[in-house]
This record gives C-alpha cells, structure tokens and sequence, in this order.
C-alpha cells in the first residue's frame, strides 16, 4: 500500500503542493481593532553567521506570534472551546485529512465581504458528494494573490477589514451538522473581516472550535487542488498550552 504512494511521489503521479506562505516579517497578520491587543510579528534574530560567535555555524532564533502566516487554530483558543485540546493535543491521525475545494472567487472578487452560505455547500454538494468525513474543507476566495501586502490582504477602510468569510448561519451549520473536522481559508483568520460585527463575533471561531474543530488560515495555492480527491497534510507545532502554531501544510494530489 504505501510503497504505491511512495512509487507514485517518486513518479509525479501523486504531486505535493505545499499550500503554505513564506514566514518572514513580511508576513501579514490580523489587526483587530482597539481595545484589543494584537499579536507579533515573524521576527528573526541572528544567533552566529559563520563568525565569532559561531565561527562554522549559521543560526537564528525565533519570534512569532502563534497565529502568523499559515497557521492551526487549535480549540482552546476561543472561549467556547476553553475547556477544549491545545495544539499540541491535535491527535496526528488527524494531521492527515481529506479535502475539499469550494471555489467563491469570482464572487469574492466582485464583493469582498461576500459570506459563504449553508445553500453554496449544498450545491456543491449535488455537484460533487459530500463534505469528506473527518476532512477540511477548503474555501477558495482568491485571497491568497494579496498576501504579499499586507494592506491589500487585510484590504480595510474606515469601517473595519473587508475579507471573505462564512456566515453566521453556515458556521453554525458547519460546526454542529457538517462531517468536517475543520475549515481552511486563504485569509488572516477564518472569519471574515467584518465578523467582530456578527452575532456572535467571529463565528466560525466560536461554533467550530466551539465543537472541537479546527482552523486553518492563510493557505496559498489553493487554486491548484481539485474540488474532492486531495490530502492534506497538517503540521502545526507541538506548542504545550498553545492556542495554534504556524503550520506547514501540504496537500497530496492524483495527476
Ligand atoms: C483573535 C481574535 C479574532 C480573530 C483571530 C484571533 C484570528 O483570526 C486567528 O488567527 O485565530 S479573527
Ligand atoms: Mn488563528
């Protein structure tokens, strides 16, 4: 069994797409509004560079905030799943997932604040099957060709960020009545940029991880995976206590 996958790697039967952004301090995060506090940055700090400090040796140490770049939320972080795993509790069975692709970019394109709704699932689905048991599902917006500027990504304006997102009816909905373990975005959070205005707040933060599932942001070439058929590989960092980690994520894809 796994030799044909490793004979189908090896042979570009099966493609890896890595569907993680580069992690520099470059790297957008979220802004939230006043009075709340905000994360870091990706920050390097250079340890030696082959010099006295480390005459053979180049190394640096690291600073970031745990939900920057393309990254896990575990859930414990949100109040409703406070009770709930940390990051490094995921279970690495679940590391390993199906998943599928609901593409919304052209809507997203023409309206920023568009909403997925519970009715867009279900014509997928009669398109394509179901939501995978135990997998992600991905939501396409078009996002992730903003993600080398920061304004352009978080895209706000007096009101607040306008980024695509899941409406509060469709995160309930995914949260309590869909197989998923989790959702994967291309924006800076799951929730959309308008969402700290919603009934509750950022939604599909407090239904999903709420019920224990997961989160995934920030994911590039997501354009690149089939609507079913892809596998995803998940890998946040072990954080004892952590609310998420950034995360190198990589699909497996059948040519
Ligand atoms: C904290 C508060 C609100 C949000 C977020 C974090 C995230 O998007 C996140 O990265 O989990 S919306
Ligand atoms: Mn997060």
């Amino acid at each position: 069994m796994l030799q044909e996958l490793i004979d189908a790697i090896g042979s570009g039967k099966v493609e890896v797409i890595d569907l993680t952004a580069p992690l520099s301090e470059k790297t957008p995060i979220i802004q939230l509004p006043p009075p709340f506090a905000n994360t870091r940055r990706f920050e390097l700090t250079e340890v030696s560079h082959y010099d006295d400090r480390g005459p053979a040796w180049y190394w640096n140490d690291i600073a970031t905030g745990e939900h920057v770049g393309t990254h896990f939320d575990a859930p414990v972080h949100w109040v409703t799943g406070k009770d709930r795993i940390d990051v490094s509790e995921v279970p690495a069975r679940q590391l390993i997932a199906p998943a599928v692709v609901i593409d919304k970019s052209a809507e997203c394109a023409k309206n920023p604040d568009y909403l997925l709704e519970v009715a867009d699932i279900k014509a997928w689905e009669n398109e394509h099957g179901p939501l995978p048991k135990g997998g992600w599902m991905l939501y396409r917006t078009g996002w992730d060709s903003r993600a080398g500027d920061q304004q352009r990504f978080l895209n706000a304006n007096e009101t607040g960020p306008h980024t695509p997102g899941i409406s509060i009816e469709c995160a309930q909905w995914l949260a309590s009545d869909a197989p998923v373990i989790g959702v994967g975005v291309e924006t800076v959070g799951t929730d959309a940029g308008t969402a700290h205005s919603f009934d509750p707040p950022f939604p599909c933060h407090a239904f999903l991880l709420g019920a224990g599932k997961y989160g995934l942001t920030q994911l590039a070439n997501v354009a690149k995976l089939p609507p079913t058929g892809a596998v995803v590989i998940a890998g946040p960092l072990p954080i004892v206590h952590g609310s998420g980690s950034p995360a190198r994520v990589l699909a497996l894809v059948e040519r």
